[in-house]
């Protein structure tokens, strides 16, 4: 290469000074590697490696052969994979049956193709370079049917192109709008689909990294402040193949308590026990179902977390026994920031155990959050999370189950809103500064609370919330997107983030209904609940200070409907727990993007304010005040509408009409979905099919959503299956698994569409 060293100045736009990068150069030598090849290159290391047949990891290092280190969000180690090698005309092939790389040599670009011969990267004039103020970054070429996806929780539209996008773990209060780039959490993955083919990239680097869509036409690029570009390749070649590929890589969710997917009551804050009793005598009376009540951060004494305010919650343990006799669970805030107070155990404790951060002379970082000046725990190490985990025993005790982990990006009140960068972690024996781990403090506080809980509560399984993360968080907690508005564009926003977040490996996610601060009103408040009741994650809560937003709190008419579509949630909840259980096996995300079933149809590439629900329910809600029609975009097949039974060709628009007790819902032929007849607990089930031409199939899935013991083979699947031929409908039933014995007692059959006669296990009916 001539110009080995290249400068450009891709951030003059910006108005941020010129810099320097290098290009890795042209490869001085080579040699054969575990399952790939090492790099020597003038101006740095590559290591390309086959991490599984599908899966290809490159990492570059400009110093130093490659350490290979790897972040906490990886969660399966490298499988073997058959790896030939090959000198060619362009350089050298590392390929298995899955993936080729092609390399070439001078100066060293990389190609990536799969099996078919289908092009997945590439690079051209520039590849892998960096600067010497630390910052790695990649080129790739974009071609022009790029689009991008997931990336985790970003505003603005489903697809990324056009967008630069910084992972930054940040507490934004306000606003969340088109241009806010960086939130709560972290996820530097994102997905490709081309032409309907897809593949993914994980760059595994926990520094502040950026990905941009946007500067160029030509090329797109990543990169991070410091430490290694270390990036893995996935094949797809479906989207739905990248999010299995990218969720072994990660890891995928436990299954959730079923009380986890119920309704949710929060506000900040129900600020006494006689209030909670209330709220809950509330929901009692109106008869609108309710699995968990919040406690906000007035709940603490002088809001130091591991407290109640003797005051306002005299008897702790007798309110949350109260309550889950009730079958309501109490969820209370813990924070990162433990008060600097000399007469708190928790803190005495910590000190002595040395488990808060420090700066590299040995002060304690202290930070000013609710309790006034604070230190935080240094979650790096294992025995801060085992120290910390432990303290949790103070909620367990009390019968508590499920915790809210808030503030924890971590969010401090200074000028950068967050822990000084230069702190240094312990992370398990290295020293690193903040600077390179802030990004990972929620997921490593995740892990901590989450081990805590699980090894208090004696087999049941935990749930936890949380605000900040990072790839991988998935395994430990359900995320909320934080501090949104009660604005009808909020409502709008929370779809797109919570599809992306689901292609980003996190299916357990939703927004608060109603809007956080800002106040709701009526209409906004009805139409947000039905969204709500479709997302995976479905939670009310509001700030201090605005209008409260409580089911009841606009009148008879919003209440009623309202009641009517958390009820609604409670029958589809047989559905939902199936597809919280395919989340939990293979990371398909519950709440879907269309494009995931759709990929070669090119009106859902940017798809944003309608999902799927599953494979075979289409949700499109209303997203503007005093209207109550909106277009709705159906796929190819058939389609019902769900509440009339009305069937439609799809591929097509269609105005749908919805007055305020309705939600446009559609249900696609082929379907099989179980709902309940009643709720908490579900004694009668409904299968609604509606069956095609073509064998559709189900597998409903069901176990005591409260313990491990699945794990142990205690869980049921019914198989369902179902085709039409002519007006006669058959369906097959049959129990795959017996390990649970399901709480409903009887089972009907509900087909729809035009049937005349109806066969059940090869038995007229
Ligand atoms: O900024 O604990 O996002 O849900 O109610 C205030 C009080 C800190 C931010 C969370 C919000 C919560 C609030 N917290």
């Amino acid at each position: 290469m001539e110009d080995t060293s290249f400068a450009i100045h891709p951030d003059r736009e910006e108005g941020t000074e010129a810099a320097t990068y290098h290009d890795i150069g042209d490869v001085v030598e080579w040699k054969k590697a575990e399952q790939g090849a090492l790099f020597h290159c003038e101006n740095g290391y590559v290591f390309v490696q086959f991490y599984r047949e599908d899966i290809l990891r490159i990492t570059m290092n400009p110093k130093t052969v490659p350490v290979l280190e790897q972040s906490l969000a990886i969660a399966s180690a490298k499988e073997q994979a058959e790896v030939d090698i090959q000198s060619s005309g362009e350089g050298l092939i590392i390929q298995t049956e899955k993936l080729t790389a092609i390399l070439s040599l001078s100066p060293f670009r990389l190609k990536v193709t799969d099996a078919a011969g289908r092009l997945l990267l590439k690079e051209e004039e520039r590849g892998m370079a960096f600067r010497h103020d630390g910052e790695v970054r990649c080129f790739k070429k974009m071609e022009k049917e790029d689009h991008f996806y997931g990336l985790g929780e970003k505003t603005g539209f489903l697809d990324k192109r056009g967008e630069k996008l910084t992972m930054w773990n940040s507490d934004v209060f306000a606003p969340h709008n088109p241009e806010t780039d960086a939130l709560y959490q972290s996820v530097p993955f994102f997905m490709t689909i081309r032409e309907g083919k897809a593949h993914g990239v994980f760059l595994d680097n926990t520094f502040k990294t950026i990905f941009d869509f946007k500067r160029e036409q030509a090329r797109y690029f990543f990169s991070a402040e410091g430490g290694e570009l270390d990036y893995y390749i996935m094949a797809g070649p479906s989207p739905k193949e990248v999010i299995e590929q990218y969720s072994w890589l990660t890891g995928r969710m436990e299954l959730p308590p079923k009380w986890a997917i119920g309704y949710h009551q929060s506000r900040y804050s129900y600020k006494t026990a006689a209030e909670v009793r209330e709220l809950v005598a509330a929901f009692k009376e109106k008869d609108i179902p309710l699995d968990a009540v919040f406690l906000d951060i007035h709940y603490m004494d002088g809001y130091r977390v591991f407290t109640f305010d003797q005051d306002r919650f005299p008897r702790p343990e007798a309110l949350i026994q109260e309550l889950s006799e009730e079958g309501i669970h109490v969820v209370p805030i813990v924070d990162p920031g433990v008060k600097k107070d000399p007469e708190s155990p928790v803190y005495i404790e910590g000190i002595r155990g040395g488990h808060f951060c420090q700066y590299a002379e040995g002060d304690l970082y202290t930070g000013e959050v609710w309790p006034g000046i604070s230190v935080f725990p240094d979650f790096f190490h294992d025995s801060v999370r085992q120290w910390w985990g432990e303290q949790h025993k103070f909620y367990t005790d009390m019968g508590i189950e499920g915790i809210w982990n808030d503030m924890n990006e971590p969010a401090v009140f200074n000028e950068t809103k967050t822990m000084d960068l230069e702190v240094l972690h312990n992370y398990d024996g290295e020293l690193k500064t903040h600077r390179e781990l802030h990004n990972a403090y929620g997921l490593f506080m995740g892990m901590a609370t989450y081990q805590g809980l699980k090894q208090q509560l004696n087999g049941k399984r935990p749930f936890l919330l949380t605000r900040a993360g990072f790839s991988g968080i998935q395994r430990y907690a359900a995320v909320w997107t934080g501090d949104n508005r009660s604005f009808w564009e909020h409502l709008q926003m929370s779809m797109p983030m919570c599809m992306n977040l689901g292609i980003s490996g996190i299916p357990f996610s939703g927004a608060d209904v109603g809007g956080f601060a800002h106040d709701a009103a009526e209409e906004l408040l009805v139409r947000w609940t039905q969204l709500g009741a479709f997302m995976p994650y479905f939670r009310n809560h509001s700030n201090l200070g605005t209008v409260r937003q409580e089911p009841w709190s606009f009148g008879d008419k919003a209440e009623s409907i309202i009641k009517q579509f958390i009820q609604l949630r409670y029958r589809w909840l047989p559905y939902i727990y199936t597809l919280f259980r395919e989340a939990h096996q293979t990371g398909m995300p519950v709440m879907r993007a269309l494009i995931l079933e759709y990929p070669d149809d090119i009106q859902t590439v940017n798809l944003s304010d309608q999902f799927l629900l599953g494979e075979h329910v289409l949700v499109a809600p209303i997203t503007k005040p005093n209207t109550s029609h909106r277009a709705v975009y159906l796929p190819e097949g058939e389609w019902y509408d769900y509440w009339t039974d009305q069937k439609m060709s799809g591929k097509r628009h269609i105005l749908a009409e919805a007055e305020w007790d309705q939600l446009p819902l559609f249900i696609k032929e082929g379907a099989i979905l179980p709902q309940a007849d009643t709720f908490k607990p579900a004694d009668q089930l409904s299968i609604h099919i509606y069956p095609g031409n073509e064998v559709s199939e189900f597998l409903l899935y069901d176990d005591d959503g409260e313990t491990f013991a699945y794990q142990n083979g205690d869980y049921f699947e019914l198989n369902i299956k179902a085709w039409k031929k002519g007006s006669t409908a058959y369906i097959e039933i049959d129990e795959r698994h017996s390990g649970y014995t399901p709480t409903w007692k009887d089972i009907s059959i509900n087909v729809h569409g035009a049937v005349a006669r109806m066969v059940i296990n090869g038995k007229e009916q």
